[in-house]
């Protein structure tokens, strides 16, 4: 029985693909998770920190297999990031049931909030809260592009932002969590391969980039009078990818804010963000430092000011390496694979055994409208989940 994924493209028609961290269409998706878990006789609950989990078993009884994945999206994200992991995670809990497996230990389907960081800046943030690795005063003053508070805009949709912080209880009841997750690249294309299993997160980060001018008028200032932020933005944009090519790294920046805005205005501020990742740290810290140093250089030749700041960072990744081998030996063998994007399985990898699937994408795309997967893809990805689980928690 396949598990009808229309739920997930109707939150993407209605949101959008913006399904941002307590907006509309994110607090539709947690009505629907709420549904779910309600039409399957789940205990469902939302913690401190925002993040959803529905129990087949009582938690408290500890030892829990847990799965899932995010909700949100990036802005004008598809309709697989994220609310794959989840719908996969309900339906295979449906083909346990069909099946007759009773788990012997606690089974849970979680979604953790804000994964994107599409809406407050910081990627994962729902699962770093949970295992205390960002502070919750910095999270609760968080805001977002049209300066929400996160504490604010929880308690709006009726989240205690109180509770925002660590949950060591909660943690020390879920041994071991499995995230299923469309692949974001075209490995598994090349392989054939409808699913694989994770191995490694590659180190990666988002760093805030001001770049201060000196607003003027765009038609009277002589060129050597200016001091144009956009002129260094632009350049640090180009060495970004110049610096990344060399070191066998990537980096774009796809986020930009421009003040006062105006067609004919000499900027007096561009704000933007530089998203870097390579498969080697050492990698990723020459590219950043390297385009650091330049961008004051540069500034300094234009006149104008810069400063950096790491916004969020997620070194590499490995996953737990008896889990990730037994999870391809009951999957019959399917390939292991590194992936560039980050999960809050590369998160929650810190405090508990943690492993990740990959369903394949049939173009690669990801972080876009375009986004895709073949049903029969999807289905194999529930069928390896059911696998997964029962091995795990039957
Ligand atoms: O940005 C990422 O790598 C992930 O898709 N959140
Ligand atoms: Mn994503
Ligand atoms: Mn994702
Ligand atoms: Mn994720």
């Amino acid at each position: 029985m396949w598990y009808d994924l229309a739920p997930v493209g109707r939150f993407s028609a209605t949101g959008g693909y913006r399904r941002f961290a307590f907006g509309a269409a994110e607090l539709e998706c947690r009505a629907w998770f709420a549904a779910e878990a309600r039409r399957r006789g789940m205990a469902m609950e939302a913690d401190g920190n925002g993040n959803l989990w529905a129990w087949w078993g009582d938690p408290a009884a500890g030892n829990a297999v847990v799965t899932g994945s995010h909700l949100d999206s990036v802005p004008d994200g598809g309709a697989f990031d994220g609310p794959l992991g989840v719908v996969s995670g309900f339906a295979a809990i449906d083909l346990l049931r069909a099946s007759g497996d009773v788990p012997v230990r606690p089974v849970g389907v979680a979604a953790f909030t804000e994964e994107e960081g599409g809406r407050f800046g910081i990627a994962c943030l729902g699962s770093r809260l949970l295992t205390g690795a960002v502070d919750p005063a910095v999270a609760a003053a968080l805001t977002d592009a049209d300066g929400n508070r996160l504490d604010e805009t929880m308690a709006a949709a009726g989240s205690d932002p109180g509770l925002l912080g660590p949950d060591p209880d909660r943690l020390s009841r879920i041994a071991v969590y499995v995230e299923l997750h469309i692949e974001q690249g075209r490995a598994q294309v090349d392989m054939d391969a409808p699913v694989a299993v994770g191995s490694a997160i590659w180190p990666h980060g988002r760093w805030r980039m001001e770049f201060r001018g000196r607003a003027d008028h765009a038609g009277t200032t002589r060129l050597d009078d200016r001091a144009d932020p956009m002129l260094t933005y632009a350049n640090t944009v180009l060495a970004a990818r110049k610096k990344a090519r060399l070191a066998g790294a990537v980096a774009t920046v796809g986020r930009v804010f421009c003040e006062p805005n105006g067609t004919n205005a000499i900027p007096s501020r561009v704000l933007g963000w530089l998203d870097a990742r390579a498969e080697d740290r050492a990698a990723l810290d020459r590219v950043v430092e390297e385009l650091e140093t330049a961008t004051l250089q540069r500034a300094e030749r234009d006149g104008t000011e810069v400063t950096v700041t790491r916004e969020s960072f997620s070194p590499e990744v490995a996953f737990d390496a008896a889990l990730r081998d037994r999870l391809a030996g009951v999957l019959g063998g399917v390939p292991v694979l590194a992936t560039g994007a980050g999960h809050d399985a590369g998160i929650l990898a810190a405090a508990i055994p943690t492993a990740m699937l990959f369903v394949r994408n049939p173009t690669g795309v990801s972080h876009s409208p375009a986004e895709s997967a073949e049903m029969s893809d999807c289905i194999a990805g529930v069928h390896a989940l059911a696998d997964v689980l029962r091995e795990l928690a039957c």
